[in-house]
């Protein structure tokens, strides 16, 4: 790293290259830790050389073979293993990228800003070169996510970002996205978010953001809208958020910001009314508009509450809550963190209290490097540390459903995906885990990895299912004694709501009228957790196959579990027989775990109206050719939607497990959708990136790039081993 720590405008910007030398970069994989480093010493380039993983990732040529051709389904699943193996890192698991959201590397790039971190010049170069690939075609500018329009969030907040790494004001791109910025409206007309962040950097003055008390960690846990009752992410984002806004904290001042300050608003910085912007949000960016609830709430808070109620002594006991909240956070992460949004303010919060230099904040800005990564386009943060436990997971059963769990020659490669589980289960609790609001956690497994630690309900499932599918195989080590399958199923029992389902990271807390005070606008859904098909269906298959093996541990609990979920499934299938999809895109995803749900208890196209129902649903929208192609937009509009790019392999593939699921009859509609996917395949065995796959909040996508291997050889693999006989070409 340079030691040019300070970053002012006209002075000390990182020196900003065309390009970096893609050969140079490393991904390191530390027992699933990723962190991305530019080699610039040729000893160096000479003694750590660059992976096939690495080359892939950068898109750069792999010079793998070209595979024999393929006769049949199976042959495909093998090819698409051969190459997928190339890509299995040293710990185990499958590296992957994970952007697609907009706003997620501007978090970071504004703390290291606000905290006066140095940005290398090849950090900066492949920060711009990812920015400039990714600005919207036509209109310039950014959205909320890489498909999406761009908006005043995605535009104010990655012009912000440009301009931090040091490009022009007058370079084209910039030019552009200015223009469409003023055009909706400038930054005042930001959402929530983006005034927070760029009133930390003094572009905006701090009364442009709707309140965000403190006081409301202070609330009794009685209180029907007590933080604890909110989904994690929120109450991960505003805790910081409203440690900081009750500072008002600014950066130092320096000639970038006063220069972003004439180029990111519509009217002269000084003239700006910025108390009366609070509620200004342009139209593209205002997907949840705030409701006449919140929009009281706070005009109280702004007129009567803090001129003339709040008192010193409280407002500083709510912080001093906050603080120690945040660190406790900060302590049962190792200050990685639940996500990179949180991450990034956490950050400037240890800046604020600790000052430069503090423990708390070189560690904080050592593991936002967990989030970064680097592709074909450049560097981007990701969503999360990392997809590590989630990609596993599905890589091992891709083996177990295609029956290829016994087939020698993948065994040393499901055996080391195998040691990573195990090494990645989190054997405790939290500290503090009720002070903290924290879901017991023992036995469970993370999305990403063990250090960010959060356990989620399907990601235990989906990691619970294949440890105990392969320690079931002969041959495999038994690395996991009873016990610790035990724990995760303790766990897991902990996890459902009353009406019969499951959440993401906890059962619902709170009441969905929540939804009342959510301040973002640019995310729907996201105050409390909610009911979901796919975590849901997760949970009903790990405990139906967890009991097949172990017919006595809690076996009551788990029936009268398995019941209502089951129950719960039924009942909230939409009248077209599909079920929407609230983690990726959309009615194909969720009708796919819908009918897995189903199937566990005998459920299926010939015998049940609901397996009917979805399966006539999913029939309906295959394509002449074959496939499917759902767009993102069916997750905003909660109706189907097709994707304008045709077919999609990853859609294909959720549509005809859902089919296979349900023993669907017409095995002429299948063989259609299975040929589309093999025709995809390349010569090496992968398959190209086609449009995003993720969603969270109902508005924002986020991409999956391993789901076009995990779930494409998982419908080969699941026909092959259902119609061994039956020739697709
Ligand atoms: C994820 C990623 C994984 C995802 C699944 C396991 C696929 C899902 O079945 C349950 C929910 C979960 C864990 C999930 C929740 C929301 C996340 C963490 C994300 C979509 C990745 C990024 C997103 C997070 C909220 C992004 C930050 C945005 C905020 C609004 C704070």
């Amino acid at each position: 790293r340079t030691s040019d720590g300070n970053l002012n405008a006209n002075t000390k910007r990182p020196r900003l290259g065309d390009k970096t030398d893609r050969t140079r970069w490393r991904m390191l994989d530390e027992r699933g830790r990723h962190t991305w480093h530019y080699l610039e010493d040729d000893e160096a380039v000479k003694e750590w050389p660059q992976t096939t993983a690495d080359r892939w990732y950068l898109g750069l040529d792999t010079g793998l073979p070209t595979l024999p051709q393929v006769k049949n389904p199976l042959d495909s699943v093998h090819n698409g293993l051969s190459f997928f193996e190339k890509l299995q890192l040293p710990s185990g698991q499958w590296g992957c990228e994970y952007g697609g959201p907009m706003f997620l590397l501007p978090g970071v790039v504004l703390a290291w800003y606000a905290t006066k971190t140095p940005i290398p010049w090849y950090v900066a170069t492949e920060i711009k070169n990812y920015l400039v690939a990714r600005a919207h075609p036509e209109h310039g500018g950014w959205g909320l996510h890489i498909e999406g329009e761009s908006t005043v969030f995605g535009t104010s907040l990655n012009y912000t970002v440009l301009r931090i790494v040091g490009v022009d004001p007058e370079h084209p791109v910039m030019v552009k996205a200015r223009q469409r910025l003023h055009k909706l409206g400038g930054a005042t007309h930001a959402p929530h978010w983006a005034k927070f962040w760029l009133s930390i950097m003094g572009v905006c003055k701090w009364d442009i953001v709707n309140p965000i008390p403190p006081e409301l960690w202070l609330l009794p846990d009685w209180v029907p809208i007590a933080p604890w009752r909110w989904w994690i992410h929120m109450r991960a984002v505003f805790l910081p958020m409203s440690y900081i806004w009750d500072k008002r904290w600014v950066c130092e001042e320096t000639d970038l910001i006063r220069e972003l300050r004439e180029e990111l608003f519509v009217e002269p910085w000084e003239d700006i009314d910025w108390a009366g912007h609070r509620n200004s949000i342009c139209s593209i960016d205002n997907f949840h508009p705030k409701s006449w609830l919140l929009n009281t709430v706070n005009w109280a808070l702004v007129n009567v509450w803090n001129p003339y109620l709040r008192t010193k002594g409280l407002s500083q006991r709510a912080s001093d809550w906050v603080s120690k909240l945040t660190d406790m956070e900060d302590e049962n992460t190792d200050y990685a963190d639940l996500a990179p949004v949180s991450g990034a303010m956490n950050t400037v919060l240890c800046y604020i209290r600790d000052g430069p230099g503090a423990y708390s904040v070189r560690r904080h800005i050592e593991r936002l490097e967990d989030g970064m990564w680097v592709n074909h386009e450049g560097m981007f943060s990701n969503g999360t540390n990392g997809v590590q436990c989630w990609d596993t997971a599905f890589l091992i059963q891709v083996a177990t459903d295609s029956g290829l769990e016994q087939d020698p020659r993948w065994r040393p490669m499901l055996t080391k995906a195998l040691e990573f589980l195990d090494d990645q289960q989190i054997r405790e609790n939290c500290k503090g885990q009720d002070v903290c609001y924290r879901q017991q956690r023992k036995g469970a497994w993370a999305f990403s990895n063990k250090d960010q630690g959060y356990a989620v309900c399907d990601c235990i499932s989906e990691a619970l299912k294949s440890v105990i599918m392969l320690q079931k195989t002969p041959g495999y080590p038994q690395l996991l004694e009873d016990q610790r399958i035990f724990d995760a199923v303790d766990t897991l029992l902990t996890y459902q709501n009353k009406s019969g389902a499951c959440s993401s990271y906890e059962p619902t807390r709170g009441s969905e009228s929540l939804e009342m005070l959510n301040a973002a606008e640019v995310f729907g859904k996201i105050m409390v957790e909610y009911d979901y098909v796919e975590c849901t269906t997760a949970v009903i298959t790990a405990l139906s196959l967890f009991k097949k093996h172990w017919p006595e541990y809690r076996a009551d609990e788990i029936d009268a579990f398995v019941g209502r979920s089951l129950r719960w499934i039924k009942s909230c299938q939409r009248p077209d027989g599909a079920w929407y999809g609230n983690w990726a895109i959309c009615f194909t995803y969720a009708t796919m775990f819908a009918l897995e749900s189903l199937r566990s208890i005998g459920e299926t196209y010939s015998n049940s109206s609901h397996a009917k129902k979805a399966c006539d649903f999913l029939i309906s929208k295959q394509r002449e050719d074959g496939g499917w192609s759902e767009s993102y937009r069916s997750c905003e509009q909660m109706a189907y939607t097709e994707h304008p790019h045709g077919s999609q392999v990853v859609m294909t593939a959720w549509a005809l497990i859902g089919l296979m699921k349900a023993d669907y009859p017409d095995i002429e509609a299948l063989k259609k959708g299975i040929k589309l996917i093999m025709d995809r395949q390349q010569p090496n065995g992968e398959w190209k990136q086609e449009a995003i796959e993720g969603v969270f909040n109902k508005s924002c996508m986020i991409s999956y790039p391993n789901y076009k291997f995990t779930f494409t050889m998982k419908a080969l693999g699941m026909f092959a081993k259902k119609y061994p006989n039956e020739p697709v070409v």
